[in-house]
């Protein structure tokens, strides 16, 4: 049947070429019957131009500029000192190990990934003696990198959430707001970064969240806040749990620099264990772009505690009938790399020594810049630079000024004024101080 028409449809397309008596190929398909006119306008004439991506137009733009001396702190992606993208010894050595195993195959893996690498990642981020994980009472699937785990975790509460309102830190990371609107969930702020103090508006935090409809979803940085670099302390993150679970708040941490903040995975993880240790049920999305420097393997975890072992297998039944239809199945490649590294001792410690090397290096490129901007006597206290944490410094440069600094030092940031101090390197903090003096100075 099927080969029939196909011989009709190249009998129909021999006549019309033979009408029109065309020779180019190119011209014979625009002829056919089925499809329209070359003259009449695309079915997608109506589109507007979109914008460039606030965060990843920075590295669109920084691609097109010539300048020798351009310098990308757009994205928060980690550079060598060379300036170079680095992939971890320890990752190399696992792939060498995955690529020399011959009985590993590339079949589909389940709907929720790796059963190792999501029992290893729920380890990671909730603790090796979490009793929650004892008690089977949590459920992770692997998911697309941190952006998917938020996604899916998203898509799931709006399905199956009563509340769906969700309250994110007044400023966040560009994309929370997109990926959980997109859920079709409504998504409001709560006051976060205190710009005269270039701190944390605590006041202003307790009371948004205090005043939440109960049950509202809270989107948590688990560390190293995106952009500001500012979180809470130890005893701060104890009030807000309290205030979360007496109102009965749900949190979704969201854990992309898991080790970033301070150069441990335990210290980093705290915040998250200190939520889960109390018995209450939260989400937690994992990265391991940063950490693991593994940015386009895609690599990233969903976990979901729950209060009974029933309710997680029932929750990650649910979950499934998310992702089935979103994208069948993660990949495969990141998630082994990741389990290889986790489930071996030595290969754990190794990435660990060389998260930590990552870590210090952007701290001392704080120390670098902070020094290079007194040593010119720029205008203003800089003591946020050192007082921040995780890959950015949220700088306080206006819109005008980062414009500036782009057009005439070829610096290229975001225009919020954030600067990812992982693509610094002492050969270019001169570069960026004087830029940032010029715009300070020049009264831009
Ligand atoms: N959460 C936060 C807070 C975050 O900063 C990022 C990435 C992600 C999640 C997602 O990362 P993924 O690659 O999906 O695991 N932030 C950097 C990159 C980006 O915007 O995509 C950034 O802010 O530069």
């Amino acid at each position: 049947m099927e080969a029939r028409a196909a011989d009709r449809r190249i009998a129909t397309l021999a006549r019309h070429l033979e009408a029109s008596s065309l020779k180019d190929s190119h011209e014979i398909v625009s002829a056919s019957p089925t499809s329209s006119n070359s003259s009449s306008p695309s079915v997608f004439n109506h589109l507007a131009r979109a914008p460039e991506d606030p965060i990843l137009g920075v590295t669109v733009a920084f691609n097109k500029d010539p300048s020798p001396s351009k310098l990308n702190l757009g994205v928060g992606a980690y550079r060598t000192e060379e300036g170079k993208p680095l992939v971890l010894n320890v990752v190399r050595q696992a792939e060498k190990l995955l690529v020399n195993d011959s009985s590993r195959n590339k079949e589909y893996i389940p709907i929720v990934g790796l059963a190792d690498f999501n029992k290893l990642s729920a380890k990671l981020i909730l603790g090796a003696n979490s009793p929650a994980i004892q008690e089977n009472r949590v459920t992770t699937v692997q998911c697309l990198s941190g952006t998917g785990s938020l996604r899916v975790g998203a898509e799931f509460l709006a399905r199956h959430y009563h509340q769906r309102t969700v309250y994110i830190t007044q400023p966040t990371w560009g994309n929370h707001p997109k990926v959980f609107a997109l859920a079709g969930l409504s998504v409001k702020t709560y006051r976060y970064y205190d710009p005269a103090t270039r701190g944390l508006n605590f006041q202003g935090l307790l009371e948004d969240l205090g005043s939440a409809p109960s049950g509202a979803i809270v989107l948590l940085h688990a560390c190293a806040h995106n952009p500001t670099g500012v979180d809470p302390t130890p005893a701060q993150w104890e009030q807000i749990r309290q205030l979360i679970r007496s109102k009965g708040l749900l949190p979704f941490f969201d854990s992309a620099y898991q080790g970033f903040a301070s150069g441990s995975l335990d210290r980093d993880a705290e915040p998250v264990r200190m939520f889960v240790a109390d018995g209450g049920e939260c989400l937690v999305a994992q990265s391991y772009a940063k950490n693991m420097g593994l940015y386009g393997e895609r690599v990233g975890a969903l976990s979901i505690v729950c209060k009974t072992a029933d309710v997680a297998s029932r929750v990650e039944s649910q979950l499934k009938l998310v992702i089935r239809p979103m994208y069948s199945s993660p990949p495969i490649h990141g998630a082994s790399i990741v389990a290889t590294i986790l489930k071996d001792r030595s290969m754990y410690h190794q990435w660990t020594i060389e998260l930590k090397e990552m870590a210090e290096r952007i701290i001392s490129m704080r120390q670098q810049l902070f020094n290079a901007l007194k040593s010119r006597g720029t205008p203003g206290d800089w003591s946020h630079i050192i007082k921040q944490i995780g890959m950015f410094t949220f700088t306080g440069l206006n819109s005008k000024q980062v414009a500036f600094m782009t057009k005439e030092f070829h610096i290229y940031m975001t225009s919020d004024g954030r600067i990812s101090m992982a693509g610094l390197s002492s050969r270019t903090v001169p570069h960026l101080a004087d830029a940032i003096h010029a715009a300070v100075t020049r009264g831009v």
